[in-house]
């Protein structure tokens, strides 16, 4: 099959579950606040019923954070110690260039390609969509996966342009939803200090303000929120803590869920 076809096929499944969502919009009732409960997706992938053995399995680890707050160096460093204590980790990160819409992502973000904000959006959230069920089933088979970005960027940044955040949310809804989200905090203006941008789209200091917005919206209780701006190995260890506490809790059989949920 040729790339284009594939790439097509893609977009219409994002577009059916658009058209989806928009049926289940009728029935949800939306609140005006962007909190991730507003949407009550839930739905448990274990398809467990009362009494059913609990599966134990991998857990989902999401790192966010702004561009330069330290996110890829950290996933490294937390896949490396995980293998240290025998638990079995892999680093994933979204954008996935490997793909062919992940090329097509990597050719806007170089600024050798131009697209509509509406269409680039669709393309992220697609190559997270062409990953979900190889997640799936190394989760299953009680691999880690520690994730360098995933929906959360997805919503920031496009609504920081100025799409609306339900909009952003909405073909997001159906991938698997992170055990735990990790915010790396960093000011915008201390990330910029931080070795300079590397000239890709996105990477302006008035920008990346706009981002930190997006996310303090996006942001609920549930995230952990790590101050980027400690020596490495502080930040380092508090996240290993994180993961650690949630890697047992997957191990003993926590149910895989969907987004848009808590
Ligand atoms: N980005 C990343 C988005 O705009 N939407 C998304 O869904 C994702 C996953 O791509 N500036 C942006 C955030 C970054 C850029 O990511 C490339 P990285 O982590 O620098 O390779
Ligand atoms: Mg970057």
């Amino acid at each position: 099959m040729s790339a284009s076809i594939r790439t097509l096929l893609l977009f219409c499944r994002i577009f059916r579950t658009l058209v989806l969502q928009k049926s289940l919009y009728s029935r949800v009732k939306f609140s005006s606040k962007c909190f991730p409960t507003s949407i009550r997706m839930e739905n448990n992938l274990n398809s467990s019923t009362e009494g059913s053995k609990m599966e134990s399995r991998g857990a989902l680890v999401v790192l966010e954070g702004l561009d330069r707050s330290g996110k890829s160096s950290q996933c490294s460093r937390l896949v490396s110690f995980l293998e240290g204590q025998g638990i079995s980790a892999e680093l994933w990160r979204f954008p996935d260039r490997t793909t062919n819409v992940g090329q097509m992502i990597s050719a806007y973000l170089s600024n050798t390609s131009q697209l509509d904000d509406h269409t680039i959006h669709l393309l992220f959230s697609a190559n997270r969509w062409e990953k979900r069920s190889l997640m799936e089933t190394k989760l299953k088979t009680g691999k880690t996966l520690i994730v360098d970005r995933y929906s959360y960027s997805g919503v920031a940044f496009s609504s920081a342009k100025g799409l609306d955040i339900e909009w952003c949310k909405a073909p997001e809804i159906g991938l698997l939803a992170p055990d735990v989200v990790v915010y790396l905090d960093i000011s915008p203006e201390k990330a910029a200090e931080r070795g300079g941008y590397g000239g890709e789209r996105y990477e302006k200091l008035e920008f990346q303000k706009k981002v930190a917005d997006s996310y303090s919206v996006l942001h609920d209780v549930s995230w952990k929120v790590v101050d980027g701006c400690q020596p490495m190995e502080d930040v380092e260890k508090q996240l290993q803590e994180v993961v650690l506490d949630c890697v047992t809790e997957c191990r003993k059989g926590k149910l895989l869920a969907t987004l848009w949920s808590k």
